[in-house]
């Protein structure tokens, strides 16, 4: 395909009831669930993912553990954790309706042929046969899950049927319906791999192409860089494309800033907890206890219950030693193996090992190159950690996302929680779960997949409910081809102009406006380069700048198809980048300690912040308006 046919695309328009957008977790559930729901009404529903549904999202190279599995535990339980976890505020229901439906996606899973690791004895019989699982932690069980995606997506393509799922388009915006301003009627985008433009119309569509990652300049740097904790792929559209929507975003104030194996990124989890290993200073100390008392200062330790602290308290505590001076921080890799392997036999203790290195060759492969490249044998050299640049999620130990009505059955639950379908956005036919739902941390892979399924049934009522409606798109195809192909305009318009293709005062490549949209969210919103720290005056700055860069992105140049998909990537974090600015900026305290901190507010102030923090976007204007909103305690500490 020459790079001059490319501005001139074949259009292929569509008409569907309900459009799920992605083919992450979220979207495998919808995908499930919709089949039962659709049984003798033949709604017409597709998929689109901008990459291939088998391996696609977070959950690409695999995962080592479901991190949200119930069991025995009650879901309410599960509500006190989360909320405990996420410094207080949380959408109650929404965590709650999680915690009563995940464990059937968990089970759905094991029959479809995913390994989950069962205790001795109970090897040969399923979770649903009374085989219990081994479990990490409280939530989280074990697995064997290098294709837990695959599986997942085979469910899925079975479930919707191959010719229902379109791969490789890449979705850049919605589309408001023409005569109803407050509802979705469409969606539009591009493929990656051929020169065709796609339009879809729809009743309803689910929203699900997970969180933000590379917003923030990253830890990597060199051939390293690409290299980040959460997938790369997810670029900010859900928020995005939400925002630009009309929808209501919560809590994007909130970040995700794990603890992981430094330089692989590698996770904790099953270090701390099923190998139980500790953490400690350069001098060895155990630095969460050295510095306990820290939780006493600011009003940090508010929702620590006994020994359990949230996940950016932990941060919290590592970080001081950090900062001081005190690092390295170690993960005592040494000792944890070698006290589980006291009562072993040679074998077991060959089988210890393997399953060490199985945790990180089963879902962060690069953190076993980092091992085998500096020669560093888990059970004979320690490792480093280190607190990653900040991610936007909403499905980890993270809460931003988009605010969505809840389910109707929960006693207590005040009417802002609930206007209207599960899982709906405050735009009427716009569904989101998985990293999309806001302030309902802690699905995880599990939870985003049953999110996605409650989200599929909500979706079926309504259309069944609005069978009246026909989708108008109110930009036409003309429109949306201008829009969308504009940075191949551009760099035909002006790639003459100069005789290196990358340096051309006409426009900017979509790499290097990235490592701007980066140095400003590092330097001035609270990144690695300043500890996490931030404050009026330098979000000041990050206003002015983001605000320039933002009419700079409509100057970035495509050379080639997989510029245009950089370029609106690189559109989308932006979006993702304001809305997270505009709210810490809102939100005068520090919530999160550990995942940012504002200087100018250092305390956790529940007189004055308890609440939610909200958010709407003009796309017209360009402004963001920031808003409180009410939050109500369901489930009784117990
Ligand atoms: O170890 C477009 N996660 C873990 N979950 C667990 O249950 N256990 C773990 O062990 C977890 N850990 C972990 C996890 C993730 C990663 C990367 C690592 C380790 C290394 C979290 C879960 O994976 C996560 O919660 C869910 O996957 C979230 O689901 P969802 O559906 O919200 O997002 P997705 O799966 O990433 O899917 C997004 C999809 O959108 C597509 N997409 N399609 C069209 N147009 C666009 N513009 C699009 N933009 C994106 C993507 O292609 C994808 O299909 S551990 O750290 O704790
Ligand atoms: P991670 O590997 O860090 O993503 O963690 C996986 C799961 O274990 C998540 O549910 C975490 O909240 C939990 N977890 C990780 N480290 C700890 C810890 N030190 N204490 C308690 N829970 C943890």
């Amino acid at each position: 395909m020459s790079e001059y046919s490319l501005g001139n695309p074949e259009v292929i328009e569509e008409e569907v009831d309900i459009l799920i957008i992605g083919g992450g977790m979220a979207a495998c559930g919808a995908a499930f669930e919709l089949q039962r729901w659709n049984e003798n009404k033949n709604l017409r529903i597709k998929m689109v993912d901008k990459a291939a549904v088998d391996r696609s999202g977070a959950v690409a190279q695999g995962l080592s553990a479901i991190n949200t599995y119930m069991g025995e535990n009650d879901p309410a339980d599960y509500v006190r954790y989360v909320r405990g976890d996420l410094m207080g505020i949380t959408r109650e229901d929404l965590v709650y309706d999680t915690g009563r439906h995940v464990d059937d996606s968990v089970h759905n899973f094991e029959r479809w042929g995913l390994p989950i690791w069962k205790q001795e004895g109970d090897e040969d019989k399923s979770l649903t046969e009374g085989g219990k699982p081994v479990r990490s932690g409280r939530w989280q069980i074990m697995i064997n899950g290098e294709s837990y995606k695959p599986i997942v997506a085979e469910a899925a393509k079975k479930a919707l049927g191959i010719d229902n799922i379109q791969e490789r388009v890449f979705i850049v915006r919605m589309v408001d319906d023409k005569n109803d301003p407050g509802r979705v009627a469409g969606a539009a985008g591009f493929s990656v791999r051929e020169n065709k433009m796609y339009v879809y119309k729809f009743k309803a569509c689910l929203l699900v192409c997970g969180g933000a990652v590379n917003v923030f300049r990253p830890r990597s740097v060199g051939e390293g860089s690409g290299r980040a904790w959460y997938p790369v792929w997810n670029a900010g559209s859900t928020y995005a494309m939400a925002a630009e929507a009309g929808a209501e975003l919560t809590l994007m104030e909130n970040r995700f800033v794990p603890a992981r194996f430094k330089d692989g990124y590698g996770p904790v989890g099953a270090w701390f907890l099923l190998f139980k290993a500790k953490a400690m200073n350069a001098n060895g100390e155990d630095y969460q206890e050295k510095n306990a008392h820290l939780l006493q200062e600011h009003g940090y330790g508010a929702y620590v219950k006994g020994h359990a602290m949230g996940t950016c308290l932990r941060n919290h505590l590592m970080m001081h030693e950090m900062k001081n001076g005190m690092g390295p921080i170690f993960m005592d890799t040494v000792t944890a193996l070698a006290n589980l392997a006291e009562k072993m036999t040679p074998k077991e203790i060959k089988h210890l090992e393997a399953e060490a290195w199985e945790d990180f060759l089963d879902m962060t492969i690069g953190q076993c190159g980092i091992w085998a490249g500096e020669n560093i044998e888990p059970d004979k050299e320690m490792s480093e950690l280190m607190p990653t640049e900040p991610y936007l999620l909403g499905s980890h130990a993270g809460c931003a996302g988009i605010w969505c009505s809840g389910p109707e059955d929960l006693p207590g639950t005040p009417d802002h929680y609930h206007w209207g379908y599960n899982r709906m956005s405050t735009v009427r036919g716009l569904f989101t779960e998985g990293d999309g739902c806001g302030a309902s941390g802690h699905k995880f892979s599990s939870g985003s997949h049953a999110g996605g399924r409650i989200a599929a049934k909500a979706m079926v009522k309504y259309v069944e409910d609005n069978s009246d409606i026909v989708p108008e798109l109110d930009r036409t195809i003309d429109e949306l081809k201008e829009e969308i192909y504009r940075p191949v305009q551009t760099f035909l318009e002006h790639k003459d102009y100069t005789t290196a293709i990358d340096v051309n005062p006409h426009y900017i490549t979509p790499k290097m406006l990235q490592f701007r949209l980066q140095k400003i969210m590092d330097e001035y919103v609270a990144g690695v380069s300043t500890w996490y720290q931030t404050n009026a005056a330098m979000l000041g700055v990050a206003e002015r700048k983001l605000g320039m860069l933002k009419e700079d992105s409509l100057k970035m140049r495509a050379k080639d198809l997989h510029e245009l998909l950089r370029a609106w990537e690189n559109y989308h974090r932006i979006l993702a980048a304001e809305a997270h600015m505009k709210h810490i900026q809102f939100r005068e305290e520090t919530r999160y300690p550990g995942y940012y901190y504002r200087t100018d507010f250092l305390d956790l102030d529940d007189e004055n912040w308890k609440c939610f923090v909200n958010s709407t976007y003009d796309r017209n204007t360009g402004e963001w308006a920031c808003k409180k909103v009410e939050w109500v305690e369901l489930i009784k500490e117990g």
